[in-house]
């Protein structure tokens, strides 16, 4: 189910009226998100016109998963940086692109909240045109946090201490999608590139409780355990009753592949694999990917599972972890914990 479209709110009204039923807010996150949000109008304009720049392309370098960096996803990194670092309200950000904590220069005044991002995901796709997107996630520093030096520990929390989360996608239009959680609700903004400005576009988005599409990448399915085989085998075994078999859909970019299934219904999913024996954990990243999107799902009514639990309850042990990731539509997500839990049996 699509969201109610109503045209002509900006993402600034929204969230400052936000704010205002909120007695206790100082406007310090209002200032944090409006400044993101110049950032990514900057990216979105870049992303737009790469074909036509030497931007596009390779930098050769190699980022702390071991994956090439290509320059988009550098200049979108130094963008969210350079204008988050002197907004005042961080005590330090978390990047994808970023082996340590990103500190705020002792220049500029530093505030309480946290900010962790992927600058731009999907970037194999950057090259043939393919949706990419930004996606971020907000927490405050621990109220007990008992030093002045920024601790790997303060920003190790749990996705459910978010206090937002949402992303941008830089498709077909623009658009932002974000959520500051306890009931407020999931809101799409569409950038209407005349006049410079998100409107919303999508109020209050729901997804379907039930989906008919699965997202996958099927290439995987000799590495996959017994338990995922099974899974994916369901969704693609005909049975009237169920509505199966379900559509495969699969761009390869996480922000196109969880927006398309967030607005109709479905379930993402990138399990573990055995490809990497040392890795069998998934390709995903539960700080700057998992969370942040399991966060948006919550709210908009659906679900996320690492196959045994929810996301948003794990505890990150290190910065770049990664998860196996089940997430969409809620009935959709507990049946694939059933299956990946051994809740079910095979
Ligand atoms: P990419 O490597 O292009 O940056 O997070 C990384 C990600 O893309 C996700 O956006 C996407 O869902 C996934 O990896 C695709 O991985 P596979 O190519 O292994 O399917």
């Amino acid at each position: 189910m699509k969201g109610k479209r109503s045209v002509g709110t900006t993402i600034t009204e929204h969230i400052l009226t936000q704010q205002r039923t909120n007695p206790e807010a100082t406007g310090a996150f209002t200032t944090l998100l409006n400044e993101l949000i110049v950032a990514a109008k900057v990216i979105s304009r870049e992303v737009n016109k790469a074909g036509l720049t030497d931007i596009l392309g390779d930098t050769g370098r190699i980022n702390i998963q071991n994956e090439r960096v290509q320059k988009l996803d550098l200049f979108a990194n130094q963008v969210i940086i350079q204008r988050m670092r002197h907004v005042g309200q961080l005590w330090c950000m978390a990047s994808e692109e970023d082996p340590d904590l990103i500190e705020i220069p002792a220049e500029y005044p530093k505030g309480s909240y946290i900010l962790v991002f992927d600058p731009l995901d999907g970037s194999s796709n950057i090259d043939v045109n393919v949706s990419i997107g930004t996606i971020f996630g907000v927490y405050r520093r621990p109220e007990d946090s008992e030093t002045n030096e920024v601790l790997l520990n303060d920003v190790l929390q749990p996705g459910m201490k978010q206090v937002a989360a949402g992303y941008f996608i830089y498709g077909s239009s623009t658009i932002m999608v974000y959520t500051t959680g306890q009931g407020t609700g999931v809101h799409g903004f569409t950038l209407f590139p005349s006049v410079g400005e998100f409107l919303l576009s999508h109020e209050n988005i729901r997804i379907p409780e039930q989906g008919k599409t699965y997202s996958v990448n099927e290439g995987n399915y000799a590495y996959w355990d017994e338990r995922t085989r099974a899974l994916v085998d369901y969704f693609k075994t005909p049975d009237k009753e169920t509505s199966r078999p379900y559509t495969s859909r699969y761009v390869g970019s996480l922000v196109a592949d969880f927006h398309r299934n967030l607005l109709k219904g479905g379930i993402f999913m990138y399990p573990a694999d055995l490809k990497d024996p040392k890795k069998p954990t998934g390709k995903l990243r539960l700080m700057v990917e998992a969370n942040p999107l399991a966060m948006v799902v919550e709210e908009a009514g659906g679900y996320a599972s690492d196959g045994k639990g929810s996301i948003l309850q794990i505890e990150p042990t290190t910065l770049h972890q990664r998860v196996p990731l089940f997430i969409g539509s809620r009935k959709d997500v507990e049946l694939a914990e059933d299956f990946i839990s051994g809740r079910r049996p095979l």
